[in-house]
């Protein structure tokens, strides 16, 4: 069977899961937001990396389908654990280039998810890619705004691999910049990594935007980004993305 085949039966079989990685403030050390990342445990092959069916999934259209379900089910757990009395935090689900394509079909979706599940519009954010993002500027531009009329904030991923023009990024209504892993990985050692980073987090602040690090792995990243000023930090030295009740148990510790 190919792997577009496992995977629309995986979808319909509910093989999918959603994991979680918290976003911590770089100052105060609290829990402020949580990216949802997909997860595939297929009988068949095991753990199946999302960095493997994804890109599947974008080209045979089954993105719409998790999407949809990556939706529905974040705001379905975010909505528990605050009626279990955990803090209130975002969380921010990844959308594909072709959800701000089909736009109707994405807004829908969140509409949906958040009426289901009684839960506040503040409290679900999307995240698009750099390159998403700026291979069609003015209809994204548009679906933020969509996005942010409804009460979902969005962030920008990946930032600094996408060749964004300045005059278009500042045009995006969006609440953060991510900076992504490969410029944190050796933000310590290699001293134009540092100089892109001291960059993007000045600019980003020019811009009135959160700044959000990826793959923070080790205390002398968190050190380091926290004098350049960066608000927010993701990656394994705080934790691993976790199942639900991963999730659960760290949010219940900073209650
Ligand atoms: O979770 P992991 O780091 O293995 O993810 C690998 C890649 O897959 C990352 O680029 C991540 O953004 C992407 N990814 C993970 N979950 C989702 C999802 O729910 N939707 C989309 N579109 N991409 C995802
Ligand atoms: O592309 P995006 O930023 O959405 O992808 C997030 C991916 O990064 C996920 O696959 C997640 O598992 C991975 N990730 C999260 N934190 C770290 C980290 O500290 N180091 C590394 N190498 N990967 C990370
Ligand atoms: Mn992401
Ligand atoms: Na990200």
């Amino acid at each position: 069977l190919s792997l577009q085949t496992r995977l629309r039966r995986a979808i319909e079989h509910g093989e999918l899961t959603a994991h979680y990685q918290p976003q911590v403030d770089l100052l105060g050390g609290d829990i402020v937001g949580m990216e949802a990342l997909v997860r595939w445990n297929s009988p068949d092959l095991g753990m199946v990396s999302p960095a493997d069916f994804i890109p599947v999934a974008e080209e045979s259209g089954l993105i719409d389908g998790i999407c949809e379900f990556m939706l529905w089910e974040c705001t379905r757990q975010n909505k528990q654990w605050q009626d279990e009395g955990l803090p209130a935090i975002p969380v921010a689900v990844n959308v594909s280039g072709r959800q701000f394509q089909y736009a109707r079909r994405l807004l829908s979706a969140c509409e949906r998810a958040l009426v289901d599940n009684r839960l506040d519009s503040r409290w679900l954010e999307v995240e698009l890619t750099e390159s998403s993002a700026m291979r069609d500027a003015d209809n994204a531009i548009a679906v933020v705004n969509q996005l942010k009329d409804m009460g979902i904030a969005c962030s920008i991923d990946d930032f600094g691999t996408g060749y964004s023009s300045l005059s278009v990024l500042k045009r995006f209504p969006i609440s953060k910049l991510k900076i992504d892993r490969s410029f944190v990985l050796d933000v310590t050692t290699d001293p134009n990594d540092a100089a892109i980073v001291d960059a993007i987090i000045a600019m980003a602040k020019a811009l009135r935007l959160k700044v959000v690090a990826e793959g923070v792995e080790h205390q002398e990243h968190l050190d380091f980004l926290r004098n350049l000023g960066c608000d927010q930090m993701q990656g394994y030295f705080f934790s691993r993305p976790l199942p639900a009740d991963g999730l659960r148990a760290l949010l219940a510790e900073g209650r």
